[in-house]
């Protein structure tokens, strides 16, 4: 299958320039996609592009990551409905950094054909002067087409407006995709949907300036069908960077999406093929509570941004929500997994060895008496660290906890109580 068709059956074709599939049937093609520093992190809506960079390597194109070192600076008007606020240089050098090190993780940087380039549009874009910027540039837009642009109609219909600052950023995005023609001959951009108007200025550009035909090709803006915006969990964006968003937490975000998006995010977020993701299909199809394709999903996308021991962490993880064990896991893992769950702290001193199981269920008010605690024991229903304990007169000392700091109390099923050493 060449990549054009590869990528219609992924859905993820929302618009391309004329003759963009030919162009790529024909051609060794260098392409480009941009982003802006704007934090420190890439998050999951950003995995899809880089993955369309490497999809492309792999059929056999040169992929250019740029970073908007220069364009982070000034704020891209489309798709927001509200005028941005300047970031300060220092911050967009500290994220540039983070983004530079995540997009070099998932392409190849070798000296052959295919090798992928990253490159800072800041090396350029921030040594440019505003009288030749106006002159070259400037002069090839006329306000009328750049306020028939999406992104600029939109603020001009809202009560928010625009500046002038974020007015010309599209501007500044097509003389990067000009730049990009000349040191590379790069012939293709690709992006989302949202950023289809900032393409189009730039195959424009290069056609006035160049009398050359440059390719867009845009993918949809990944939403959920529960209208949710993508990426999003109740704690916020779910990031690349394991320091923001947990492997653990990152696996559970793809484990939870709604069954009617699982087979549509396979095909986005995963290297699987058609007869792979047909199968997990139809597995879903015939038993959804098995949660084969959702499963599936959360081990690709973990294993490939976080690699294979933060998977099987993140797996053992998931399975001690459901009363596996703890072995193996440390008390930050811990913390991680019961983030959302009531906790209280003790002081080291209580557990010398004085302090029952039953005071300990009764202070973390998991029971509302001595005699109920010792009832709830008796009965199988009391786990420390998810092991039943039927002992009514145990005792807990610090041995029962993990690293010597959290300990995890179970009543029944599924209510837990984190108990913590104070200072540890
Ligand atoms: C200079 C900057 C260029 C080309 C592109 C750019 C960045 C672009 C942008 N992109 C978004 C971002 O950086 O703002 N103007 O967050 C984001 N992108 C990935 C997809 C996107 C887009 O990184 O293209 O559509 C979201 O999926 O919003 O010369």
């Amino acid at each position: 299958m060449n990549i054009y068709d590869e990528l219609e059956w992924r859905g993820l074709i929302y618009d391309g320039t004329e003759g963009v599939r030919e162009h790529l049937a024909e051609h060794k093609v260098t392409l480009y996609i941009g982003f802006d520093p704007t934090a420190k992190s890439l998050h999951v809506g950003s995995l899809l592009q880089i993955m369309a960079l490497a999809r492309m390597q792999r059929a056999g194109h040169r992929p250019i990551a740029l970073v908007g070192g220069g364009t982070g600076l000034i704020g891209d008007p489309s798709g927001k409905t509200a005028e941005r606020q300047l970031l300060t240089k220092e911050k967009v050098q500290e994220n540039l950094d983070g983004l530079r090190e995540q997009l070099g993780r998932f392409l190849d940087f070798d000296d052959s054909e295919t090798g992928a380039v990253l490159v800072d549009n800041g090396d350029w874009l921030c040594s440019i002067g505003l009288i030749d910027f106006l002159r070259d540039v400037g002069k090839h837009f006329t306000v009328n087409y750049l306020m028939a642009k999406e992104s600029v109609k939109q603020r001009l219909e809202g009560e928010q407006g625009l500046s002038y600052t974020e007015f010309t950023y599209s501007l500044l995005q097509s003389f990067d995709y000009v730049e990009l023609l000349d040191r590379y001959q790069c012939t293709l951009q690709m992006g989302a949907s949202d950023q289809w108007g900032n393409i189009t200025a730039g195959t424009e550009l290069i056609r006035k300036l160049r009398q050359k035909k440059a390719y867009g090709l845009v993918s949809p803006l990944v939403t959920s069908s529960s209208g949710v915006k993508f990426g999003k969990t109740e704690a916020g964006a779910v990031w690349l960077d394991a320091e923001l968003t947990s492997p653990y937490q990152f696996y559970q975000f793809w484990l939870n999406v709604t069954d009617d998006d699982v087979v549509r995010y396979l095909k986005y977020f995963t290297w699987l093929d058609q007869k792979e993701i047909a199968a997990l299909e139809a597995q879903h199809e015939a038993a959804p509570q098995k949660r084969e394709a959702h499963k599936s999903l959360a081990r690709e996308v973990t294993r490939m941004v976080h690699g294979e021991a933060a998977l099987k962490l993140a797996e053992k993880s998931s399975e001690v929500l459901f009363g596996g064990g703890l072995d193996g896991l440390a008390a930050a893992d811990i913390l991680d997994i019961f983030g959302d769950v009531p906790s209280t702290g003790f002081e080291k001193s209580r557990f010398d060895g004085s302090l029952s199981l039953v005071d300990l269920l009764v202070e973390t008010k998991l029971a509302p008496s001595k005699g109920q605690a010792r009832r709830l024991i008796k009965d199988g229903g009391i786990y420390v660290n998810n092991t039943r304990s039927e002992d009514e007169r145990a005792g807990v000392s610090t041995d029962d906890f993990k690293d010597g700091q959290v300990l995890v109390l179970r009543k029944g099923r599924k209510v837990y109580h984190l108990v913590q050493i104070l200072g540890s």
